[in-house]
C-alpha cells in the first residue's frame, strides 16, 4: 500500500494563516489523489479551541480528499466502515485538559478522520482487483459449491487473495518529561500479520541538541516497522531506524533549519521505501550577519544589502526573511536603529543582538568567569569548610559530608552524633580541639 504522511499543517496559524492554508491544502490533496492510507501525526491545527472559520476549511479539505480516496480502491477500516482511511492523532497545540474535547476527537466524531490515539486500527486493501477474478458464468454456481465444501471460503489464504493489512498504533503529543511515562502506559502493540505503524508527536534528543528531558530513538516501543513522528518540522527519513519525520507544511519558528523543503512522504509498504514529495511553499531565507565595533549605519548598511540580496532571488513571491545581527557596535554607540529596513515587500523578522563595546565586553567577562568557576558542590563544601573552622569543627569535616546526607535520614543522624561529640570535648577542653586547628585547616 502507498500510505500519505503529512504533518504539522498548523491550520489556523494566524501569522501566516493563508500560507498554512493553501500549502496544508495541497499537501493532503495530493497525497489522497495517490495514497491508499493518510496519516497525520499531529498539529493539524495551530490552537485547541480552532475558529470555526478554520474548522470549516479544514472540513472542506477533508471532504474533497475523502471524495478523491473514495474514487479510487484504497485501504478500508472494518472498525469504521464509513470512514474515509485517514488516521492521525493530536499534537501539543491540539492537546486539550482529560474531558475536554481537543478538535481532532471532534472531527473524528463526525466522521472525517479516524482517531488512533492510544489504540491500535486495522486498515486493509485487496491488492487484486475485482474484475481480475471471474468464473465461466454457467459454471459459477458449481465452483462456489465446490469452495463450500472443500471449507476454503472462511479461510481464504492471505497470500492467495492479496490482502494487505496495516495497522496503526498511535499515541498523541504529550509534554517531554511524560512521553515516557505515556509510552509505558499506552495500551497499543503491533499486530500479526500486519504491516505496524507507530505514530507520534514528540522531540527526540538525536534531533533536538537541548532534549535532556526528551525521548531518545531508544525508548521507542520494539515491534512496528515503521515510526512515524510530528512535531519536528524538518523532515527526516532513516530507512535504517526506520524512523520518519514529515516535517511541517507551514514555517512557524522562523528557525534556521526550517529554509528546506517542505512537503510530506509517501510511504510505499511493498517496496520498504519512502519519498518526499515538496508542496509549493513561501520562500523562507535565514541570514546571520556578525559584527565588529561596527557603526550603526555600516551596519544597517549591510543589512539593507543583505536583503536586497534575498528579494532578487526571490522573484514574485513575498518572501519571510529573518535577519539575526549579533557582535559589537562601534566606542560610544549603544545600540543600532534598524526600523528603516522594513518593507511591504518581505515578512522581515529582525533580531537586533548588538550591543555596545563596553557591555559586550562585560558580558564576555561573565561567561569567562561563570567557565571558570568550580562546581556548586566544590563551591558549598569550600564555604561549608570556612564556617566549620570558625566553630572548630576541622577533625569531622570531609569531602564526603554532602554525599553521606544524601544517603538518608540515618545517614544524618550518625554526622550528628559526630558533631555532638566534637562540641562536647571543645566545651570541656577548648585547648585540645584549638591545637588541632591550624593542621587541619584551610584548602591546600
Ligand atoms: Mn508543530
Amino acid at each position: 500500500m502507498k500510505v500519505g504522511i503529512v504533518s504539522d499543517t498548523h491550520f489556523g496559524y494566524r501569522r501566516f494563516e493563508e500560507d498554512a492554508e493553501r500549502q496544508g491544502r495541497e499537501a493532503i490533496l495530493s497525497a489522497a489523489k495517490e495514497c491508499d492510507l493518510l496519516l497525520l501525526p499531529g498539529d493539524i491545527f495551530d490552537t485547541r479551541v480552532p475558529r470555526p472559520e478554520t474548522l470549516a476549511s479544514v472540513v472542506k479539505i477533508l471532504n474533497e480528499a475523502a471524495g478523491a480516496m473514495r474514487s479510487r480502491d484504497v485501504a478500508k477500516c472494518a472498525e469504521y466502515p464509513f470512514f474515509p482511511p485517514i488516521a492521525v492523532i493530536h499534537g501539543t497545540h491540539e492537546r486539550r485538559a482529560r474531558g475536554l474535547v481537543n478538535p481532532i476527537e471532534l472531527l473524528a466524531l463526525s466522521g472525517h478522520w479516524i482517531s488512533c490515539h492510544n489504540k491500535t486500527v486495522l486498515f486493509e486493501k485487496d491488492s487484486v482487483e475485482q474484475s481480475d477474478v471471474h468464473f465461466p458464468k454457467e459454471n459459477a454456481s458449481d465452483i462456489e459449491c465446490k469452495l463450500d465444501a472443500e471449507g476454503l471460503r472462511d479461510k481464504p489464504s492471505e497470500s492467495s487473495l492479496g490482502c494487505e493489512r496495516i495497522a496503526i498504533s498511535g499515541l498523541g503529543g504529550v509534554p517531554d518529561d511524560l512521553a515516557k511515562e505515556a509510552l509505558a502506559q499506552m495500551s497499543c502493540k503491533p499486530v500479526g500479520g500486519a504491516y505496524n505503524i507507530f505514530m507520534l508527536h514528540q522531540s527526540f534528543s538525536e534531533f533536538i541538541p537541548s532534549g535532556a528531558e526528551m525521548l531518545s530513538l531508544e525508548d521507542l516501543p520494539q515491534g512496528f516497522d515503521m515510526i512515524v513522528c510530528g512535531h519536528m518540522h524538518a523532515p527526516h527519513y532513516s530507512k535504517k531506524k526506520p524512523f520518519l519525520i514529515p516535517g511541517s507544511t507551514v514555517i512557524t519558528q522562523l528557525r534556521e533549519e526550517e529554509q528546506g523543503q517542505k512537503g510530506y512522504y509517501v510511504l510505499d509498504t511493498e517496496k520498504k521505501s519512502a519519498e518526499f514529495m515538496p508542496v509549493k511553499t513561501r520562500p523562507f531565507h535565514f541570514v546571520k550577519l556578525e559584527f565588529s565595533g561596527t557603526k550603526p549605519q555600516d551596519a544597517e548598511k549591510r543589512a539593507k544589502e543583505a536583503i536586497e540580496q534575498v528579494m532578487k532571488i526571490s522573484k514574485n513571491e513575498k518572501p519571510i526573511i529573518r535577519l539575526v545581527l549579533s557582535g559589537t557596535l562601534a566606542e560610544g554607540f549603544v545600540s543600532a536603529d534598524l526600523s528603516s529596513l522594513q518593507s511591504a515587500d518581505a515578512f522581515l523578522q529582525i533580531d537586533n543582538n548588538l550591543a555596545s563595546a563596553t557591555l559586550a565586553d562585560r558580558l564576555a567577562f561573565i561567561r569567562e568567569l561563570r567557565a571558570q568557576k568550580e562546581s556548586a558542590r566544590d563551591f558549598g563544601m569550600q564555604s561549608l569548610r570556612k564556617k566549620a573552622q570558625a566553630a572548630g569543627l576541622n577533625a569531622s569535616f570531609d569531602d564526603d559530608f554532602f554525599f553521606e546526607l544524601g544517603a538518608g535520614p540515618d545517614a544524618v543522624f550518625e554526622k550528628m552524633k559526630n558533631f555532638e561529640k566534637i562540641f562536647q570535648q571543645r566545651d570541656e577542653n577548648p585547648a585540645t580541639i584549638k591545637k588541632k586547628e591550624p593542621e587541619a585547616s584551610g584548602p591546600k
